[in-house]
């Protein structure tokens, strides 16, 4: 059979010759260039409607809303199919699984063999960051899925604006991804960092198959970051406005399941007037040295794939707005008036819903009615504390970099660095406890070195490395400051309240962050000093505010031990910089 095409749109021979190689290769029955128009929406929302991918739902109450139920076991991010297939095996680092390029495009090459048969390819160029800015990248994803297609939408700046950015050049990441029949047997997503390409098979869940979020602006960005003198991080960014009206932006690092999306669009308490905070991005910052010498930060996305079991009107009102309309839900759970359902939203389950597998599901049945990892995409155009410069091109200057993580005990409320170096030695030893529901065993502290461990694209070390040299070159460089919201008590009961109450740590922070005040020293970097952080209208007595902002020494001497784990398990290059700074820091607790 042959192929018809939509009118191509591009002269770019690169790109032409490349779609035309792939197509020779999976033989779609028609090639459709996407253009990013509102028409196109409409024209492949009704296609995926009456193809069963995406349902309605309640038009009144969730205006442009769709639900998709993913296959039930394609429904996460595969680490252990998700390699990196660097020329050298070191290059990949023992946080990475490695497969040789040949290897991999021999291997996925012939599951890509003549796998869209009967299917439309459709062809994205997309943007990461904002159209025509100097620190966006730009990349194509090739795929046989209406799903990726109307996420992309999403995610990203996509279609006409993206090719016409691209113009004539070849620099733009080549992805290519087949849902193939969804057998866990053919699932990998294979990176290629020297080729600026990523081949992605038998998925269809987000974190795999849109290319444009962990894929590219992650692990193939950390790459490029690397060669390119500059950051891909794992981290928030967010504009925390003060009373006099002055907005200073910060980018965070935390772990999966430790409330990103919820700290990007934190309310502030009624108790704390005229404070605002403005979301820039909730999941991926990339940060480059500014012409003032300052780190300026973009968000690469364009939307939010943001976990839904949880969120709620107190733990994120914002983004509750964001998912009121115009989103797309994967594998929550259906009400019988056609709206949405999660554990956790604000309503009580109903008597009856149809589960994120299409089941009935009855009120106190034991099984979960959303997926726990169910999703919403929703634009980010929805945030109603979206920043006035999220879509600027420059970017925003950060003035504060902080990690945080899980820790029950040892981590303190938050504690600032020395300076650059000591900065990242805290965002490399960064933990977060496992929790019962998890693994059965409570309080084990897993490492996840700036929020990075399943997203750098090369060997962990030399990543730590890229980010000691670029502490060289940044004239003005954002104060570093480690945070922790999890501190329990004897009972097991979180001590610090968390949520919006978060901002009076963030008011210290940058307070610090512009040499305002001065900070209490102790020997593993500065805490807030007695009345330093306002505590007015909070249910937290003296004693508990200095139970959460000690450092106790023999609880960080075993949690130096705890981290020589992970340095063991970079060995090879591990910076030894950071080891001593460890044994620097040893010697000051001791004495
Ligand atoms: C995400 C993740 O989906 O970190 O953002 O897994
Ligand atoms: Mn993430």
């Amino acid at each position: 059979m042959s192929t018809t095409t939509s009118a191509n749109p591009t002269t770019n021979p690169h790109l032409r010759a490349w779609v035309e190689q792939v197509a020779g290769r999976t033989r779609p029955d028609r090639i459709e260039w996407c253009d990013g128009s509102e028409a196109e929406r409409v024209r492949l929302t009704k296609l995926a409607v009456e193809q069963g991918i995406l349902l309605p739902l309640n038009a009144e109450k969730r205006p442009g809303c769709y639900l998709h139920r993913s296959d039930p076991n394609d429904v996460a991010r595969v680490e252990h199919l998700t390699f990196i297939c660097s020329r050298e095996k070191e290059d990949a680092g023992p946080n990475n699984n490695w497969l040789a390029p040949a290897e991999a495009y021999a291997k996925l090459g012939a599951l890509f063999d003549g796998c869209m048969q009967g299917r439309t390819m459709y062809v994205i160029p997309y943007v990461m960051g904002p159209i025509g800015s100097p620190m966006s990248k730009i990349g194509i994803e090739i795929t046989d899925s209406v799903y990726v297609v109307l996420n992309m939408r999403i995610m990203t700046r996509m279609g006409r604006a993206a090719l016409e950015m691209l113009a004539d050049s070849n620099d733009f990441n080549r992805g290519l991804h087949s849902t193939l029949d969804l057998d866990p047997e053919k699932r990998f997503i294979c990176h290629f960092p020297e080729d600026n390409t990523i081949w992605s098979t038998g998925s269809g869940y987000g974190g795999n198959v849109l290319l444009g979020k962990k894929c590219l602006a992650l692990r193939i960005g950390s790459y490029l970051g690397r060669r390119e003198g500059w950051l891909a991080e794992h981290m928030l960014i967010l504009g925390v406005e003060s009373p006099a009206g002055e907005t200073t932006y910060v980018a965070a690092a935390f772990p999966s399941a430790c409330g990103k999306t919820n700290f990007a669009m934190m309310i502030p308490p009624e108790s704390f007037p005229g404070w605002k905070i403005w979301t820039v991005g909730d999941d991926i910052a990339w940060m480059r040295i500014g012409a003032d010498g300052r780190l300026w930060a973009i968000n690469p996305e364009a939307g939010y794939f943001g976990v839904a079991p949880g969120t709620n009107t107190k733990s994120n009102r914002n983004a509750m707005a964001c998912v009121e309309r115009d989103t797309l839900f994967t594998n929550v759970a259906l009400t019988d008036d056609g709206d949405i359902w999660w554990e956790s939203i604000d309503a009580p389950a109903p008597e009856h819903l149809v589960d994120w597998r299409g089941n009935d599901w009855q009120r106190g049945s034991k099984e979960k009615a959303a997926h726990p990892n169910s999703r919403f995409t929703a634009p980010m155009a929805n945030n109603p504390v979206l920043s006035p410069q999220a879509n600027s091109s420059e970017g925003v200057p950060i003035s504060a970099i902080i990690f945080g993580g899980r820790r029950s005990t040892t981590v303190p409320l938050v504690l600032q660095s020395f300076d650059w170096r000591h900065g990242v030695y805290l965002g490399a030893t960064m933990g977060s406890e496992t929790t019962a529901a998890a693994t059965g065993q409570v309080g084990v502290v897993r490492r996840d070195p700036m929020a990075m461990l399943p997203f750098c694209g090369y060997d962990m070390g030399d990543y730590f490395a890229h980010w000691l040299a670029m502490g060289q070159r940044i004239p003005n460089p954002p104060k570093v400051f480690q945070v922790n919201w999890f501190r329990q008590d004897e009972g097991g009961r979180f001590i610090w309240p968390g949520f919006g109450e978060n901002v009076r740590v963030l008011k210290w922070i940058i307070d610090r962050a512009a040499e305002r005040i001065p900070g209490r020293e102790t020997p593993l970097g500065f805490v807030p000093a007695s009345g330093q952080i306002d505590l007015a209208g909070l249910d937290l007595s003296p004693a508990q505010f200095e139970a959460i902002t000690a450092i106790d020494a023999p609880a960080w001497q075993a949690e130096f031990d705890l981290q020589e784990e992970l340095f063991q398990k970079l060995a090879r290059t591990m910076p030894s910089e950071l080891i001593e700074l460890r044994e620097t820091l040893r010697g000051r607790l001791e004495r």
